[in-house]
């Protein structure tokens, strides 16, 4: 508003210079003259206009601030874009900060900065989270079947596993069961591992059958096969022993029908039966107890 003394408001001679572009940075001065309608000008006013830029590029990441991906694949930056209220776009000035390794699985950072032309900073963090979903493989060496003589030794034929990102894990295999070679019977063996973040592979299993030798024991009879007692008295047998090849004495699986009657002179056969600890039997044995009367 401005004021003359004899005419009052003359706001409307009012003139304003104003150079000020807020496009364009810099110091404006805007000049305020006036004059009334007898040509008095009043003192010229001016004012200091200040236009800058205080307000940084804003960033967007292309794909999301936080992008998943599997362990040994390539990494493609989807990249970004920065937009500035006065500079526009200022994408070509955007730098990456950080790296992403593909071949190990974990958490990584990368870093957009970008500045407009007044010098404001803007960043962006996107995490990448390098996964590893994708289990190992896990293969036997040697067959998945095998067949042993009880008290053969068996040797593990053994295995490989091996991961895309992990590599060699064949020394983490981990084998579930035992092969009790003292033992007839079938026998599996699992085999299991994971990789290093936790994935578990395809297990395997192997079959191995302990099978009887098939030998029966040998019977040995303590005392003579044949033994001539007196009547009236108690017989008593020395009995026999029974001995196998692979399980060793098995006497105690012997069995004995002794049919000797001391009071009733005559002739008794006496059989011993023995089997192995896989009921592998031998043919009975036969001693004669005889008694004269
Ligand atoms: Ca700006
Ligand atoms: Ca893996
Ligand atoms: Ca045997």
């Amino acid at each position: 508003m401005v004021n003359d003394p004899a005419v009052g408001d003359i706001t409307l001679r009012l003139n304003v210079n104003n150079p000020v572009n807020v496009e364009s940075l810099g110091e404006y001065v805007v000049t305020y003259t006036a004059s009334d309608s007898s040509g008095n000008r009043a003192d010229t006013v001016t004012r200091s206009v200040v236009v800058r830029d205080t307000t940084g590029p804003v960033i967007i990441l292309k794909g999301g601030v936080e992008l998943a991906m599997e362990a040994g694949d390539k990494f493609v930056d989807p990249g970004a874009s920065a937009l500035d209220g006065l500079d526009g776009d200022l994408t070509g000035k955007i730098t990456v900060v950080g790296f992403v390794d593909t071949g190990k699985y974990g958490e990584y950072e990368l870093t957009y900065v970008v500045a407009d032309n007044s010098g404001n900073r803007t960043e962006a963090v996107r995490t990448i989270v390098v996964r590893d979903t994708v289990p190992p493989v896990l293969n036997l060496l040697g067959s998945t079947d095998y067949q042993i003589n009880k008290g053969q030794l068996f040797n593990e034929p053994g295995y490989e596993a091996h991961d895309l990102v992990d590599g060699d894990l064949s020394s983490r295999v981990e084998v579930l069961g035992k092969v009790d070679t003292s033992q007839v019977g079938i026998y599996e063996l699992i085999y299991t591992v994971k990789d290093k973040a936790g994935n578990e592979a395809a297990g395997q299993r192997r079959t191995v059958e302990v099978k009887s030798d098939g030998v029966p024991p040998v019977i040995q009879l303590i005392g003579r096969a044949k033994i001539v007692v007196e009547a009236g008295v108690t017989y008593v047998d020395s009995g026999a022993t029974a001995l196998d090849q692979v399980d060793g004495d098995v006497t105690d699986l012997l069995s004995v029908d002794n049919p000797v009657d001391g009071m009733v002179p005559g002739e008794y056969g006496i059989t011993y039966n023995a089997v192995d600890r896989d009921a592998c039997r031998t043919r009975p044995r036969r001693c004669s107890a005889s008694r004269v009367t």
